[in-house]
């Protein structure tokens, strides 16, 4: 007997839940990301697409996931695969229509899921008709939806310098882009075909706004929101410390993170979009280089502004923040630390995103466990239950349940990715050797998560009958689907019971989160506890065996184990094998509730 609340059933039978019925459905949830151009292609384009998500749901649903998150399908020129959109309400013809779209929340909803789709609301592509009609002359009524600014006081527009300010962008050398036709500059912190929306126009906001509802009315359930925490602007507009490297660059951060109306927004986003819907709506905000004591104000639910954010800190760690390509050596105690802290600091008021994967980070396999035919599988099983039992919500990246890889990337000319490839001309132009950057990126690119999904051992790996947008990972014949799904020691299969793990089992959910051994280099340890369950996670992230060294250890040899990635040990030892996770149930007396 264990003192939990009893476990609600794993799933909704099928159909929507009832209105209303369950305010934080997402505690509870798992949720699968899907990114559309490289899942499943229907037409024999190579490009993966809505009707290839459509053939693959079962497959989503033997997973056992919640609710899928779907990469930016709107239309779209593709400058940045689609987080450049010209059109929020319709569907890029190399995607699909609208009515997959239909078809795929009514699909999802059958089986039990939910759709929540990807909304960017900081920039829209050039091709916009909001941005043609704004560049179109300094008197267009929709001037000010955008960032317009003068060259920089006494200099000549388009001189070396001139820009307004000396802001960096993430896709490009300057962060303005001067515009012939009326001879100003307006502000794009990504590619030079994502203008930043000025959302000091409240009727910037309206639009918005009146767009996402017009999703929610055809059925979503949810809204990831692309650089959210971008979206308020500190005025005026400032330039920032230069930047190492000597071109002349700065760093705008503090001009525009978390910016002084960001909490103001969003509350105002909640109010006008989520609050009162039916279902309650899921809002994730992506926040690159948000603070911990903002994302407490963010998630908190008193402060009615989103669910949960993604947070940057722990994919940062291994990232010289001088030169984004570099590597630098991640140490398992910063990992460790950095999650504990966000549990700390999100335990009593807000929620934890859970990630390690996504389409903008190299394969979680590779860069944080091993990718070692010798330990790929036990190591892609370990990160999967270590991440799962944290608490908050678990993001799975299409591929990452069945141990993808990064990719050998040969040669630059491989790789499409506008952030690599704008990484490296500069680390190139810059005088790095191209075999270093090129080796940097193989570790590093974007389009280690955006290779095709590998869904059997049939030519391009069953992704595609014609030629794929990018290279199928040569590793395909020994790591795909069909392979997996029916072997129950597979990573695909760990998943499922994983998965499974959280629905049963409230503590997986709600339970409070010790760390253990903070000071283990290979050792990543940790307590849950709700009422009289409590769980211990043990995990060796190494090559050879470790005692784990927990001071109680003994305590918990008699304890059920509950899940692991190897066979049960044959006697009550805490030596784990290499890349060996348990997790370990116990009930003991109830404990007083914290505070
Ligand atoms: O990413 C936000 C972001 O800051 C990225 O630059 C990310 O940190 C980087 O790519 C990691 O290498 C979001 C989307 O997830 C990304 O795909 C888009 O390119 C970007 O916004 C612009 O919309
Ligand atoms: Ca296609």
């Amino acid at each position: 007997m264990t003192g939990d609340r009893p476990a609600p059933s794993s799933r909704p039978a099928a159909g929507r839940q009832p209105a209303d019925s369950d305010t934080a459905w997402w505690r509870r949830a798992v949720i699968y990301q899907v990114y559309p151009r490289s899942f499943a292609d229907s037409n024999g384009d190579g490009i993966g697409d809505l009707p290839g998500l459509l053939s693959r749901l079962d497959y989503l649903a033997s997973l056992g996931v919640d609710a899928v998150w779907i990469s930016p399908f709107y239309r779209s020129p593709q400058d940045d695969n689609g987080y450049d959109i010209s059109d929020y309400q319709d569907v890029d013809p190399m995607f699909g229509t609208l009515a997959d779209v239909d078809a795929l929340i009514a699909g999802l909803h059958e089986r039990g899921m939910k759709l929540i789709i990807d909304v960017v609301l900081n920039h829209t592509s050039d091709e916009h008709p909001w941005f043609t009609e704004s560049r179109s002359s300094k008197d267009s009524p929709k001037r000010d939806w955008y960032w317009w600014r003068p060259a920089r006081d006494g200099l000549p527009a388009g001189s070396p310098g001139a820009e307004p300010t000396n802001w960096r962008s993430f896709f490009s050398p300057s962060a303005w882009q001067l515009d012939e036709a009326t001879g100003e500059y307006y502000l794009h912190l990504f590619s030079v075909r994502q203008p930043d929306l000025n959302w000091e126009n409240p009727e910037v906001r309206g639009a918005l706004y009146a767009m996402l509802r017009w999703w929610l009315d055809r059925g979503v359930d949810g809204f990831r929101m692309d650089v959210i925490n971008m979206v308020s602007k500190r005025l005026p507009l400032r330039d920032g410390p230069p930047l190492p490297g000597g071109d002349g660059y700065g760093d705008g951060w503090a001009s525009f993170i978390s910016g002084p109306r960001i909490h103001e927004f969003l509350r105002e986003l909640h109010a006008e979009v989520i609050a009162g819907r039916d279902g309650a709506p899921l809002t994730v905000g992506e926040m690159p280089g948000v603070s911990l004591d903002d994302a407490a104000v963010f998630t908190d639910p008193a402060s009615a502004e989103v669910d949960m954010v993604f947070q940057f800190e722990h994919v940062e760690l291994d990232r010289d923040p001088s030169d984004r390509l570099a590597v630098r050596p991640l140490r398992l105690t910063s990992l460790k630390a950095s999650l504990a802290r966000w549990q700390a600091g999100l335990a009593t008021a807000g929620w934890n995103s859970l990630y390690f994967g996504n389409h903008d980070q190299p394969r979680a396999v590779s860069r944080y466990g091993s990718a070692d035919p010798a330990h790929r599988e036990a190591s892609a099983k370990l990160l999967a239950t270590v991440l799962h039992l944290h608490r908050g919500t678990p993001y799975v990246y299409q591929g990452e349940e069945l141990g993808m890889t990064n990719y050998p990337f040969a040669s630059a000319d491989e790789i499409a990715d506008i952030e690599s490839r704008h990484y490296y001309r500069q680390a190139v132009d810059a005088g790095q050797d191209p075999a270093q950057a090129l080796a940097a990126l193989r570790r590093r690119s974007r389009d280690n998560a955006r290779t095709p999904m590998q869904w059997d051992a049939s030519p391009h790996a069953g992704f595609t009958t014609g030629t794929p947008w990018l290279p199928v990972n040569p590793n395909y014949p020994g790591i795909n689907a069909a392979a997996q799904a029916g072997d129950q020691d597979s990573v695909l299969s760990y998943y499922r019971r994983l998965i499974a793990l959280r629905h049963d089992l409230p503590v997986v959910a709600e339970g409070d989160f010790t760390l253990l051994l903070p000071g283990d280099e290979r050792i990543w340890a940790f307590t849950r506890r709700l009422g009289a369950t409590e769980l211990l996670v043990v995990a060796n992230l190494s090559d050879g065996p470790a005692e784990d060294g927990i001071p109680a250890g003994r305590d918990w040899a008699a304890a059920e184990l509950l899940l692991s990635n190897y066979p049960p040990p044959a006697a009550a030892t805490l030596v784990l094998r290499a890349w060996e996770a348990r997790v370990y149930r116990r009930s003991g007396r109830a404990q007083p509730p914290v505070g």
